[in-house]
């Protein structure tokens, strides 16, 4: 088992009592009070459970007394948990969790998670009994917005990967999927007003591989699945540039009406939709208004970035429209910090990942999410002898991705504009999700916690530490993760 000690994200407070509580067959899973929300979460324990020791625990209503053999998820609790908090309390006889919102009881079973599964040394008890170590948690978030992104436009993943990647970040208590869904080479999701985007826009790739694209149907199955989760999708369509893959879909999105080729390589930075033409923007209020409908989330991201082939003035103009039409359709728009120099509302959140545009972004009010590439991409290489990643921003080796504080990262950033933090996965150099494993791992739980833990809390020392811990776990789980030297790994 894992020790109590060993939790990533750390917990605000921890307090071990050295004993254990064992789970076995005759364990059941308690509701108070016995709703929907309750037995959603109750459900989301019991299958995790099962598929980890084979029991299968009934969910029963409102204990009455104490109860014995059991997990208690209950919504009575101190209201200043908030959305997400919780208390868990694990006793040699029985386990407590309380959380004021059904997110916070999530994430308790995400910890609780994380302490029974074990550790090589408890393979000799998976015959009839797991154990769990006793202690008290107290626990809250730092930050609302926790983040991992995934591209899925340079090369395609199919549904059951980003299901893979979600089930990942839940573990660790991230709760923002951003899937950027669109690029040079290719266009990832249904449009029915503009069918040639994923028929054509969606029959290529980097080097002509994992080509495909989402229907709207298995789009929205992701959305569920990852609402399940606690985790909200954020869908990007990058513009005004990034956009070749719907430039060949349809001629008369150029400005000379002539299609663009499919773009089989990694080069960024050449492509721009035609900014005085009309039609670019019943395009997008098409793309947007469809988008929109199938987002029950706040937010939608129109990237923004690396628009070298748009005319300056242009773009400044071309943001301020997009950013209309996002709000027409009843969302928050999310940009790459280029957007900053454009003028923006308070309500427009923006993505910073180098830090040009940060004085901008201060300069106008608005909510940043960090995602500084020397420290938070998962694409960057570990060293100069990574099989996959880029290194432009630098090689990102597992203290590099945990040692930063996002308060001081950027002087103009105060931390009451910063939402959170979001750790990007490009996808030029990956086709597997064994590849995307192997960047993601030990990286984004680096990120995870500095999105969730108190920065007075954390250091490398301890991360490293408990690091070595987590790799067994994710050995069991088939995940091949990087043996970065900087752990001792067991
Ligand atoms: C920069 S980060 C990009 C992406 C590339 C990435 C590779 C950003 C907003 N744009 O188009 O995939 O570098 O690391």
């Amino acid at each position: 088992m894992l020790k109590i000690e060993n939790l990533i994200p750390l917990p605000v407070f921890i307090a071990p009592t050295h004993n254990e509580f064992r789970l076995d067959a005759a364990a059941q899973i308690f509701i108070a009070p016995a709703t929907t929300d309750t037995l959603r979460v109750a459900n989301f324990l019991a299958d995790d459970l099962r598929q980890l020791t084979g029991y299968a625990w009934s969910i029963v209503a409102e204990p009455t007394g104490r109860s014995h053999n059991g997990i208690i998820l209950s919504l009575h609790a101190d209201p200043s948990l908030g959305d997400e908090g919780y208390e868990l309390n694990i006793a040699s006889d029985g386990i407590l969790l309380r959380a004021a919102k059904p997110a916070g009881l999530f994430y308790g079973i995400q910890t609780l998670r994380q302490l029974v599964v074990g550790a090589p040394e408890t393979s000799a008890q998976t015959a009839t009994t797991w154990r769990v170590p006793t202690g008290s948690i107290r626990d809250t978030p730092r930050f609302v917005w926790r983040g991992a992104m995934l591209d899925v436009a340079r090369h395609f993943f199919k549904v059951e990967d980003v299901k893979r990647y979600i089930d990942w970040l839940a573990r660790y208590k991230l709760n923002r999927l951003h899937l950027h869904l669109t690029d040079d080479q290719g266009w990832r999701i249904e449009i029915q007003a503009w069918p040639k985007l994923t028929a054509i826009g969606g029959s290529s790739g980097v080097n002509g591989k994992n080509s495909g694209y989402y229907t709207q149907d298995e789009y929205r199955a992701l959305v569920q699945y990852a609402a399940e989760r606690f985790i909200t999708l954020v869908p990007e369509i990058d513009t005004p540039g990034h956009t070749n893959a719907a430039l060949a879909s349809y001629a008369e999105l150029n400005c000379d009406g002539v299609a663009r080729e499919l773009y089989n390589g990694i080069e960024v930075g050449f492509s721009s939709l035609c900014l005085d033409q009309e039609i670019t923007y019943q395009f997008l209020d098409d793309v947007i208004r469809e988008l929109a409908a199938m987002t029950p989330g706040a937010y939608l991201h129109l990237g923004g970035d690396e628009a070298h082939a748009t005319d300056k003035g242009a773009y400044i103009q071309f943001i301020e429209r997009l950013e209309t039409i996002v709000r027409k359709h009843g969302k928050r728009m999310v940009g790459w910090e280029e957007i900053a120099q454009a003028k923006i509302p308070a309500q427009t959140i923006v993505q910073i990942w180098r830090g040009d545009h940060a004085a901008a972004a201060a300069q106008s009010d608005v909510g940043v999410i960090l995602s500084p590439a020397k420290h938070a991409y998962l694409d960057m290489q570990y060293n100069e002898q990574s099989p996959l990643g880029l290194h432009w921003a630098g090689y990102v080796e597992v203290q590099d991705a945990y040692n930063w504080e996002p308060a001081t990262l950027l002087p103009d950033i105060p931390e009451r504009n910063i939402l959170g933090i979001e750790a990007p996965l490009w996808s030029e150099t990956l086709l597997t999700l064994d590849d995307i494993a192997y960047m993601t791992f030990p990286r984004l739980t680096a990120i995870a916690e500095i999105g969730w833990s108190p920065q007075a809390a954390r250091n490398w020392d301890s991360y490293r530490k408990r690091v070595a811990a987590h790799g067994a776990q994710w050995a069991q789980m088939g995940i091949p993760f990087y043996r970065s030297p900087q752990i001792d790994w067991p």
